[in-house]
């Protein structure tokens, strides 16, 4: 998701158009072009301020600006702009490759803390776009930990921040965006600024809050979800669920070796890469990777076997916004998820895990993407939804049951 998205500012582009034309050769021409400004912008279904870019296009250039000039101006200009915004929105190396800021919170979490803690001295705060924070909404309610761990959620704002507002979903549960119950702050940024000492870098979610202490707990996904499985046990929640035991401790690492970097951030490092060689890269690794994982997953019913563990949570939150989101907006295009047979069905088996599904807002989903990322949406449509993704098709049977004795259901705590 974005860090902060850069509107497009008319007084830069102007300034950029003209500055070009004073430094160019070219004189206006007259009578030699084949197509008018006017009449290319009228073959083409015209936005809404079209006459305003024609009549900005006529006072820079007089009535027949040669096209092929006015293209590489506004590709030039555009070009730079997006890179700015880009640079804004995903920071990269220097060979254009998205790199993911390390989190600032992590967590030291020392399980025996919480043996005292109260119901509510926690409080979570979420996105229902965001894949990392959906790790933390699938746990807590597997875990059973909903009363226990109360959760504000998000809204995107505009320039791609986190705020608090009233939303129009309406999806009869409780996972609807909405204000800020515990605070009472408008956006996350405010919330991280309570922070003793304050605080003034990136304010992303998933992050616990301290209720007691008013600071900053964690910011960091995975540190979280661990300590929803392990950190309340026999305190509050559903001890009997354990998704990461140790007898898999080294498969669960090992899976999230590959998978971090290759699919979960793998996603971001095609969409947000700033030159074509980051992309190729990005691209070719997420594929081979689910190539792979559909292989694993054809006799296997889990990564790590016949139980479910933190590794597929992490996966299943990329496969699930892989249709209606990566595989358009962020050009993961080599296949669709539903091109692979066994990580669809799998993404199907997790999905139907009885609170699953009740954490997946495709709505919110969706518009978290293309209304916001700008620089990658600038048109802000967002499309239709894939068939493949509508509630019915997943809910289909996926006959995985077989390929595991001992995990037939998942024991969850029903509130
Ligand atoms: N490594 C972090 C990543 C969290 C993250 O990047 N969250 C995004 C939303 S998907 C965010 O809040 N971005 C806001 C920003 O960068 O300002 C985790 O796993 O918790």
């Amino acid at each position: 998701m974005a860090s902060s998205t850069l509107l497009l500012n008319p007084t830069l582009l102007h300034f950029q158009i003209k500055k070009r034309n004073t430094n160019s050769t070219t004189k206006p021409r007259t009578r030699t072009c084949h197509v008018s400004p006017r009449m290319s912008l009228q073959q083409q279904q015209q936005p809404p301020n079209s006459d305003l870019l024609t009549s900005i296009t006529r006072l820079l250039w007089g009535k027949s600006l040669p096209p092929q000039l006015l293209i590489s101006t506004v590709r030039t200009t555009w070009n730079s702009i997006w890179l700015l915004m880009m640079k804004q929105l995903a920071p990269s190396d220097p060979s254009g490759s998205y790199t993911r800021p390390i989190s600032k919170f992590r967590a030291n979490f020392n399980s025996s803390q919480f043996s005292r803690q109260k119901p509510g001295t926690l409080h979570l705060y979420v996105a229902l776009p965001c894949p990392w924070a959906h790790r933390t909404l699938i746990v807590r309610a597997l875990k059973g930990l909903e009363e226990a761990i109360p959760v504000s959620i998000a809204s995107p704002g505009i320039d791609g921040s986190w705020e608090f507002r009233e939303t129009r979903y309406n999806r009869g549960d409780d996972l609807i965006p909405g204000l800020d119950s515990v605070n009472g702050c408008k956006n996350l940024k405010e919330i991280y600024r309570l922070q003793r000492g304050g605080y003034d870098g990136r304010s992303t979610v998933p992050m616990l809050w301290d209720v007691e202490r008013k600071e900053v707990m964690c910011n960091e996904s995975y540190d979280i979800i661990e300590l929803f499985n392990s950190g309340f046990d026999g305190v509050m929640g559903n001890s009997n669920l354990d998704l990461s035991p140790p007898s898999l401790k080294g498969q669960i690492e090992e899976w999230n070796r590959v998978i971090y970097p290759k699919v979960n951030n793998g996603v971001y490092r095609c969409g947000f890469a700033q030159s074509q060689e980051a992309y190729d890269i990005a691209v070719n690794e997420l594929f081979s990777t689910l190539d792979m994982l559909n292989d694993h997953l054809g006799p296997s019913r889990y990564l790590c076997g016949e139980v479910l563990t933190l590794s597929d949570v992490c996966l299943f939150t990329t496969l699930v916004r892989f249709d209606p989101v990566y595989n358009v907006i962020f050009k993961c295009t080599k296949k669709k998820l539903l091109e692979y047979p066994n990580l669809h069905g799998y993404m199907r088996d997790i999905y139907q895990i009885p609170k699953v599904a009740a954490t997946c807002n495709f709505g919110a989903i969706m518009d978290g993407y293309y209304k916001i990322l700008f620089p990658l949406n600038p048109g802000g449509i967002r499309p239709a939804m894939p068939s493949g993704c509508e509630y019915e098709a997943l809910s289909k049977p996926h006959n995985r049951e077989s390929l595991s004795s001992v995990d037939k259901h998942i024991q969850v705590h029903v509130l």
